[in-house]
């Protein structure tokens, strides 16, 4: 519809100054930079700052839409809601590496419409529309054609919300697929890389609605499967997700034992 259209228009503008922003607060690299709020878990001036950055333009554009963010929490509520995550992969970003990105998701009461993805130190935005299309810097993706899993590479996603037995148990089901086990720190660039085709899979046992509302309406518009996450609670608490291509979507739901959509 125009009114989401003028809508991802927006927010590509708005997330590319925000991004520019990050980068120019980007830590040096030579060990992590900011504060830690538990064990693992990063927190730089940056987040903050960006997230009061996105959420301030958005409120000036469209404030009847409500809004959310990692660091905010719900600030405003409305049929339309804006989800943020400013800086996604803070433990890259806290230590000078390039994986990670600014994520901004629209959500229509439980639907994902839209989103912009932008990791600028890898130069690459992404942008969905539901019945659009999914693009990277502007040209369509796709989810991968790989059935194989001994062809198959899939990332899976840790913080320390998930107990090691946990973790290790779907790290071992991957393995003994035949499958090649990844780990990249930035759960919605590697979404991202399910709905572009450069992985096949992506699996994370607790992650929060933040980290995927961007990478949500892009998966779908790329022909990725996904678990239903927002109704396993993302919607309002952590979740598991699980992302594949839809030609080993399944085996690898078997095998991981976590149900798709
Ligand atoms: C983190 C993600 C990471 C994921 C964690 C966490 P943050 O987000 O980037 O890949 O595994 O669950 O949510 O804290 O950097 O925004």
């Amino acid at each position: 519809s125009p009114a989401l259209a003028c809508r991802l228009e927006a927010a590509r503008s708005v997330v590319r100054d925000a991004a520019r922003m990050a980068m120019a607060m980007r830590p040096q690299p030579g060990g992590p930079q900011g504060e830690l709020k538990a064990a693992q878990d990063w927190l730089t001036e940056t987040d903050g700052a960006v997230e009061a950055f996105i959420a301030g333009r958005m409120k000036a554009l469209f404030p009847d839409d409500g809004f959310e963010g990692e660091e905010g929490g719900v600030t405003r509520t409305g049929s339309l809601r804006w989800v943020v995550d400013p800086i996604d992969g803070t433990s890259n970003y806290a230590r000078g590496r390039s994986r990670w990105c600014v994520s901004l998701g629209l959500l229509e009461g439980d639907e994902p419409m839209a989103g912009v993805i932008e990791a600028p130190a890898l130069q690459e935005v992404y942008t969905s529309l539901r019945g659009y299309g999914a693009f990277l810097n502007g040209k369509p993706i796709q989810a991968s054609r790989v059935a194989e899993p001994s062809r198959a590479m899939i990332e899976m996603g840790w913080s320390g919300r998930v107990p090691k037995p946990v973790f290790m148990e779907k790290i071992d089901a991957i393995m003994e697929l035949g499958a090649m086990p990844r780990s990249g720190g930035c759960g919605a660039l590697a979404l991202a890389d399910v709905a572009s085709g450069r992985l096949d899979g992506y699996i994370e046992i607790v992650i929060n609605l933040w980290d995927v509302a961007g990478a949500l309406p892009l998966l779908a518009e790329a022909g990725a499967r996904v678990s239903p996450f927002l109704r396993d609670g993302g919607l309002t608490g952590g979740a598991v997700i699980m992302a594949a291509n839809p030609h080993i979507a399944q085996t690898l739901s078997d095998a991981v034992r976590i149900p798709l959509e």
